[in-house]
């Protein structure tokens, strides 16, 4: 079957190119897809393009579209177990987290349904003869590009705005993880979306990818992935100066003082950064721990992150799984290397796992770095990987000084029992999200996105509605009369 969804038609790449998934657990076939080159890309983003300025969808009420999304969210729970199964082959991870991830899609999906995009507000003008109002727009054609660590998940927080606020977009999920963006492609035709309002390209970022933030016809790109290329998207984009999202990942600190419950910041510290062999962006890798208790906290986590077992997508035993590609691997492998020729001190992993089953994956045993320092490389760059680094510190200015020297402000969490301290650092921590005496929870309803270079802009929340509408002011003077600023032919002037 074609894989590529343009102008609401199921086609193949122009030229006719494939691309074989395989699962990076086992290295299992999954699928053979279309691999979109920029012509295909194109092709999709005229056809966004005329859905916006000659369609329906922009200037559908929004009940209508908010009845859509509705429809969406039930359909994502009525295919859960297809859904959970296609995310974990693509990304290896397992069953029950892909399942956690399918019951946020559908919510997100939900959340944006309910949150009116047409609203506007009326401005005083001062002048009785005047009505000015401020009205909400749809920015555009929306290009929209995501990473293959939570495919669906991210780009069900891009379709779902961009669809509620009336927009047409060209979905372009990462290479490596095409599979949930078909179904949610197919659920969306299912559905009842027009023609060339959501449009789906599959292929490698340079050539497939690259066109929705050069493009002129692209209003608004959103893209989420790593740093450079975050970097390069935004360069493309300046020159025909579109409006511009961007969530970068991060290296995010975990700030342990010594009054916290110890054993619950124990545990989510292993959750913090082994949750996805650390392959997300708000990765608790930086473990910041007060020194008075350093060496006893790092010693039980260093035990219990040596009895993490890992395994495929469908084994019931595993608690964690593996990395997305030999490439991602090796990056991992190598930082671990730098970070020890740098004098951080390995206290587990740093290798692939022994076990029998798992040589044909790309796994990667949990690995702790110790007697780390915020100057040093492996504290510095994001591994992306089941790797923590561990600083200390004494006192609250210390910590805070150490978790804000970074160029990055994604996240991080605060462990401690003094409710009075907690909110103290975290008002001076640089991060879009902290959280207190927890990691990694997060709401539809709150703002994601980050400080820094952590990205640019929110997802989520009614802000990640926001960077999807444009606003207009619209001003009308109910009785026109002459301005009389200029000489009127009676009054003089040659
Ligand atoms: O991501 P890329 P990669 C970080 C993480 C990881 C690093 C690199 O540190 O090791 O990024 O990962 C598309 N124009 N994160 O190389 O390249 C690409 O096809 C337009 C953090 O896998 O950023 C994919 O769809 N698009 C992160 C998407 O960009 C381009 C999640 C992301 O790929 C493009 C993943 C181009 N020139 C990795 N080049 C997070 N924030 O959660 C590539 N793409």
């Amino acid at each position: 079957m074609p894989t590529l969804f343009i102008d609401g038609q199921w086609i193949r790449a122009a030229a006719g190119g494939t691309r074989e998934i395989r699962c990076p657990a086992d290295q299992s076939f999954v699928a053979i897809v279309d691999e979109a080159g920029a012509i295909d890309t194109v092709a999709a983003i005229d056809a966004a393009r005329r859905a916006f300025d000659t369609g329906d969808w922009p200037a559908t009420p929004f009940t209508a579209r908010a009845a859509l999304l509705h429809r969406v969210a039930d359909q994502i729970e009525a295919s859960s177990v297809e859904i959970s199964r296609a995310e974990s082959l693509d990304t290896g991870k397992r069953l029950v987290e892909s399942e956690y991830d399918v019951v946020d899609v559908a919510r997100c999906f939900r959340y944006f349904a309910g949150l009116s995009a047409s609203g506007g507000r009326v401005v005083d003008t001062g002048n009785p003869g005047a009505i000015s109002r401020v009205v909400q727009e749809p920015v555009g054609v929306c290009g929209l590009i995501t990473p293959w660590n939570y495919p669906l998940l991210q780009a069900s927080w891009k379709v779902a705005p961009a669809l509620a606020a009336g927009n047409t977009f060209v979905l372009k999920p990462s290479e490596l993880t095409p599979s949930t963006s078909i179904i949610l492609m197919r659920i969306l035709q299912e559905c009842g979306l027009p023609a060339g309002v959501g449009n789906l390209v599959l292929g490698a970022g340079a050539t497939a990818g690259a066109p929705l933030a050069e493009h002129p016809n692209i209003d608004l790109v959103s893209f989420t992935g790593g740093l450079v290329t975050g970097r390069r998207v935004m360069a493309a984009a300046a020159a025909t100066v579109k409006k511009v999202a961007l969530e970068l990942g991060g290296k995010n600190p975990n700030i342990v003082f010594a009054d916290a419950d110890r054993a619950a910041a124990l545990d989510n510290a292993l959750t913090a950064v082994f949750l996805h062999s650390g392959q997300v962006c708000s990765a608790g890798a930086r473990l910041i721990i007060e020194e008075s208790i350093r060496d006893e906290f790092v010693d039980d986590l260093v035990r219990r992150a040596n009895r993490i077992v890992l395994g495929g997508p469908f084994d019931p035993l595993a608690q964690a799984g593996t990395l997305i590609s030999r490439a991602h691997r090796d990056k991992v492998d190598a930082y671990v290397e730098a970070g020890i020729a740098e004098g951080a001190v390995l206290r587990c992993g740093g290798r692939a796992p022994d076990d029998l089953g798992l040589d044909a994956g790309w796994f990667y045993r949990p690995t702790v770095l110790d007697r780390c320092h915020s100057s040093m490389g492996c504290v510095q760059d994001e591994s992306f990987g089941p790797v923590l680094t561990v600083e200390t510190f004494r006192g609250e200015d210390e910590a805070v000084a150490i978790a804000n020297d970074t160029i990055y402000g994604l996240a991080g969490a605060i462990w401690t029992s003094d409710a009075s301290r907690a909110q103290r650092v975290a008002g001076r921590l640089r991060l879009g999200t902290v959280w207190i005496n927890d990691y990694h929870p997060y709401l539809p309803q709150a703002e994601w996105g980050g400080f820094k270079q952590s990205g640019v802009g929110r997802e989520l929340g009614p802000t990640g509605l926001g960077e999807y509408v444009e606003l207009k002011h619209i001003y009308q003077n109910v009785n026109p009369a002459p301005s009389g600023w200029f000489a009127t032919d009676e009054t003089g002037g040659d």
